[in-house]
């Protein structure tokens, strides 16, 4: 131990991409240190701006070898926990088949709802896996995961628990959404209201009491539910104290982007199909657009989001993989990073803030995002120079290391590129 230390780590040798709004691009600082204490940032500047010598202010020095350090990423939109998978469908498509078509001839989600009330909790949990162990790989901290593959009350919160249980058995936040509004399911087919009915008098409150939901998602669409129909579930929501989200504007101009913004959701995602008066309605209420090109790619899309549109606005804009087993089978936020730059043009500066910052405030969370003194130690260290290359390469991993509430998780300590200096 030092004398006097006041950090638990100091690390050096890096650059920082912080992610803070306001000074360079990508907030990047070069010849950067980080000190970290009690799992917070605790000084976040240049190595010259230093108050005293680096070995007298922390337990221990750490050396990031010339590596870009950024913010822990976020996946704040994922269906992660489902059974089966949909690879015939994917066939189907390929053959000339839309998603709308098998979506109406009870393929789809309903398939993937079939396959998800099989499976009890313990088999879900290990069918989820080996899909968040991918998206750790990449450097992932925090994560999103739906409900919506239940339908009914049991299913919806059997899989919520397992995505606490994800959390609990791997180093990453989990905050869950519960979707029970994602399609009607086959019970109700010629009763969706009694279906939404059922979901605001029991299937809701109950994973509300039951502390399972940390936010209310719908699927506002033709395919799905009205916005008649998603209001009720905002209203149940709103009186139960939870915030919303919604998948608003895929496939259609349905005006979800509007009831979204209506109720001050956290979020509005997908929204290809977004008007004019729908991101003005977003910026007012100060609603994160949640892009993902992920689902755009798979459904062969051609409508882009208004991306411009979003900017003129000012509405900020987060990416995610929406990993789910019909429109995006994806376990990769560094492709996302590479998508949302070649397929909706975003710089890659806007497509980095778009895993962190951004998408952090698509999760009501104001205490990660970005590196900056005060906030969690979730962090990322990278073995690349600049942090475009996050964006650029396709298929490389060059992530060194991750920081998790200021600890190096264990299976990076000892890592070629990280060694502990003292
Ligand atoms: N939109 C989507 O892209 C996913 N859910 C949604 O509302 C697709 C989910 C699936 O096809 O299983
Ligand atoms: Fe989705």
């Amino acid at each position: 131990m030092v004398m006097g230390a006041v950090w638990d780590t100091l690390w050096l040798n890096l650059s920082a991409a912080t992610m803070a709004v306001g000074g360079a691009p990508y907030g990047l600082i070069e010849d950067a240190a980080i000190g970290i204490s009690g799992g917070r940032l605790a000084f976040v500047g240049r190595r010259a701006d230093l108050p005293a010598p680096p070995g007298t202010l922390a337990h221990r020095v750490r050396d990031g070898e010339g590596g870009v350090m950024t913010p822990g990423l976020i996946d704040c939109h994922t269906h992660l926990v489902y059974g089966g998978d949909r690879a015939r469908e994917f066939e189907q498509r390929l053959g000339g088949a839309s998603y709308e078509d098998i979506a109406r001839a009870g393929g789809g989600i309903l398939s993937t709802v079939r396959a998800t009330r099989a499976l009890d909790e313990d088999a879900l949990v290990a069918a989820s896996l080996p899909r968040l162990d991918a998206l750790l790989r990449e450097g992932v901290t925090t994560i999103e995961i739906k409900s919506g593959y239940g339908l009914e009350t049991d299913t919806e919160l059997r899989q919520l628990r397992a995505a606490r249980r994800l959390g609990e058995l791997r180093p990453v936040d989990v905050r869950t959404s519960f979707l029970g509004a994602h399609a009607v399911p086959p019970e109700f087919r010629d009763a969706p209201d009694a279906y939404v009915d059922l979901l605001t008098r029991e299937m809701l409150p109950r994973a509300a009491e039951a502390g399972l939901a940390d936010a209310v998602d719908a699927f506002c669409e033709r395919i799905a539910f009205s916005p008649a129909q998603t209001r009720c579930v905002f209203a149940r929501a709103r009186a139960l104290g939870l915030p919303v989200k919604l998948h608003a504007e895929q496939l259609s101009d349905s005006g979800g982007a509007a009831l979204a913004a209506e109720f001050g959701a956290l979020s509005a995602d997908h929204l290809e199909y977004l008007s004019e008066a729908g991101a003005a309605a977003l910026a007012r209420s100060g609603t994160v657009a949640v892009l993902l090109p992920g689902a755009f790619y798979v459904l062969r899309e051609t409508q882009l989001p208004p991306v411009d549109r979003l900017r003129r606005h000012g509405v900020p804009i987060a990416l995610a993989t929406d990993c789910n087993p019909g429109s995006s089978p994806i376990c990769s936020l560094l492709l996302i990073l590479n998508m949302g730059c070649m397929l909706f043009r975003l710089t890659p500066e806007e497509a980095l803030a778009g895993v962190t910052r951004n998408a952090a405030r698509a999760l009501g969370l104001d205490d990660r995002g970005v590196l900056a003194a005060g906030m969690r130690a979730d962090a990322v260290l990278w073995r690349i120079a600049h942090p475009a290359e996050l964006a650029y390469a396709i298929g490389l991993c060059p992530r060194a290391g991750t920081i998790r509430t200021g600890e190096l998780l264990p299976q990076d300590v000892g890592h070629a590129a990280i060694s502990a200096s003292r």
